[in-house]
Formats: C-alpha cells, sequence, structure tokens
C-alpha cells in the first residue's frame, strides 16, 4: 500500500516537473527568441576581431565554426565545399557595395548559431538569405520598380536600407527537426524586402499551423498572410513568386544536424555557445 501511494506521488511529481519543464520551454520559442537572434546578427563586430575556432570535415563538407579572438565562445558556423582559409577575406558580417551591388562576401552558406537550452546542442539558426534593402514607412509608392532607374537620392536610400537578410530557423521542441521560420518575403515589383513571414508548425508534425507576417519589428500575428498546411507563398530575391513548403524546413534540418555532429566531434562544450 505504501509503496503504490509513493508510486502516485512520483508520478504526479513527474508530471508537475513535465508541465514545468513545457513552460519553461515555451518561454524561448522562436517568437520570444527571434529578437534577441535579430539583435546579434545586426550588431556584429569588425570582421577582424574574428578568427576560426575548429573546423571539421564531415560527409564531404567543411564545418567551420568562428568566434572573436581572446574569447572562447562559438558565434558563427558555415558550411562549404572548400575549407575557409581566412574569416576576414571570404567572409563579410555587414554589407559592403561593389559599385552598386551589395557585397557579402565569397561564402554565403554561414549563420549565427544559439543553444536556447543549454544542452549542447544549437536548435536555432539565423543563416544567411542574401542582401537587399529593407522596406520601411520611408519608402514611397513612386519609388522605381525593376525596369526603372533610382535618382541620386533613391539611390542613396536604398544603400542606406539595405542590410544581410537573414533567415531564422528554430527546433523550438528540441528534437533535431526544424519547426519554425522567419524569411523573408520580397516586394513582388522591386528589389526591397516587404515584411517577414513567421511559419510554424506548432504541433511538430511537419505541417504549417500558424503563419503571419511582419515589417520592422516582430509583434505577433501583425499581418495575415494566406497559406495552407503545407504552402506559404511568398516573394524570392528577384521577386520571383515561390511557395514555402516542407522542404525549406528540411533543408534547414539537415544544416543543423551537420552543425551538431561537428559540434560534438570537435568537443565543443554547452557554455562555448550562445543562448
Ligand atoms: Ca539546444
Ligand atoms: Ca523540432
Amino acid at each position: 500500500m505504501s509503496l503504490r501511494r509513493n508510486s502516485l506521488i512520483f508520478i504526479i511529481t513527474g508530471l508537475f516537473l513535465a508541465t514545468a519543464d513545457t513552460s519553461a520551454q515555451s518561454g524561448v520559442d522562436v517568437v520570444n527568441f527571434y529578437p534577441v537572434a535579430d539583435s546579434v546578427t545586426q550588431t556584429p563586430f569588425p570582421i577582424g576581431r574574428y578568427e576560426i575556432k575548429y573546423r571539421k570535415n564531415l560527409m564531404g563538407r567543411y564545418v567551420t565554426f568562428i568566434g572573436k579572438k581572446k574569447d572562447r565562445k562559438v558565434l558563427i558556423a558555415a558550411i562549404t565545399m572548400e575549407p575557409i582559409k581566412s574569416v576576414q577575406k571570404d567572409m563579410r558580417l555587414s554589407v559592403e557595395f561593389h559599385g552598386p551591388k551589395p557585397y557579402i562576401g565569397e561564402v554565403s552558406t554561414w549563420g549565427y548559431i544559439f543553444d536556447r537550452n543549454g544542452d549542447g546542442r544549437i536548435d536555432y539558426l539565423a543563416l544567411v538569405g542574401g542582401a537587399a534593402a529593407v522596406e520601411d514607412s520611408s519608402i514611397t509608392d513612386d519609388f522605381p520598380g525593376f525596369q526603372n532607374p533610382m535618382s541620386r537620392k533613391q539611390f542613396e536610400q536604398y544603400i542606406e536600407h539595405t542590410r544581410i537578410m537573414f533567415n531564422h530557423y528554430a527546433d523550438d521542441n528540441y528534437d533535431g527537426e526544424i519547426d519554425a521560420v522567419v524569411h523573408y518575403d520580397m516586394d513582388p515589383i522591386r528589389n526591397w524586402m516587404k515584411r517577414w513571414l513567421v511559419v510554424r508548425s506548432t504541433k511538430f508534425d511537419g505541417q504549417f499551423e500558424e503563419v503571419w507576417a511582419f515589417r520592422g519589428k516582430m509583434s505577433p500575428n501583425q499581418e495575415i498572410t494566406n497559406f495552407t498546411p503545407t504552402e506559404v507563398p511568398y516573394y524570392e530575391l528577384g521577386s520571383d513568386r515561390s511557395v514555402m513548403t516542407k522542404q525549406v524546413f528540411d533543408e534547414a534540418s539537415g544544416f543543423l544536424q551537420l552543425i551538431n555532429r561537428a559540434l560534438a566531434e570537435c568537443k565543443i562544450k554547452p557554455d562555448q555557445l550562445l543562448h
């Protein structure tokens, strides 16, 4: 009898802990963590203060971990076919211009990595999506579209608003599979980014249950946008129509798993990761 009572107490305690755990995890889901990650990506130190910390060759790819000099933390992971020799030469952490063209370096598959729950495995990536000017209230309807030249003033406005666009990918239940994305959505008529799309599989079933958009600062459910459980229409860089499907989640999960395998093989400790 007393044994059964003990078991019951254990079960109730276990349930309570499980509930507490879930609520703690929901505190750092994609919506809560995006502003933190966005601020990290938008305030980089000059590239000269970064160095390569570790590199691993896995499945024909190089995973390179990068951090600030004199600091043991790893901030960035890059995935390349050839080894990165020099962070300074191959990467830019903010946009430069080569004439009128924004330039972000030779390496395009890199991003800031985060371990939100401190278990030593990456569960949130902010990966480079490209560079574009981001619309705000200062852009007027008469700003030239693709075929029309910009005035000098408009060109200055374009440069001022250009930034590296990071798409954010979150594994919100920490099982190694991506289930939430914050992705750019371009303006259909000009080379500006119009807004961000938030696409979530809140049931972790590979289908889209929650989709909305925002401009400027993220605030939940700011704009309604069309979607089905398997497709979210959006505009790519170059403003081609496209649809986001589970494939976008799967590709990011592939990166996540590769990075986590490289982390383990390089024996990088949980306290060396951003959270
Ligand atoms: Ca983690
Ligand atoms: Ca997941």
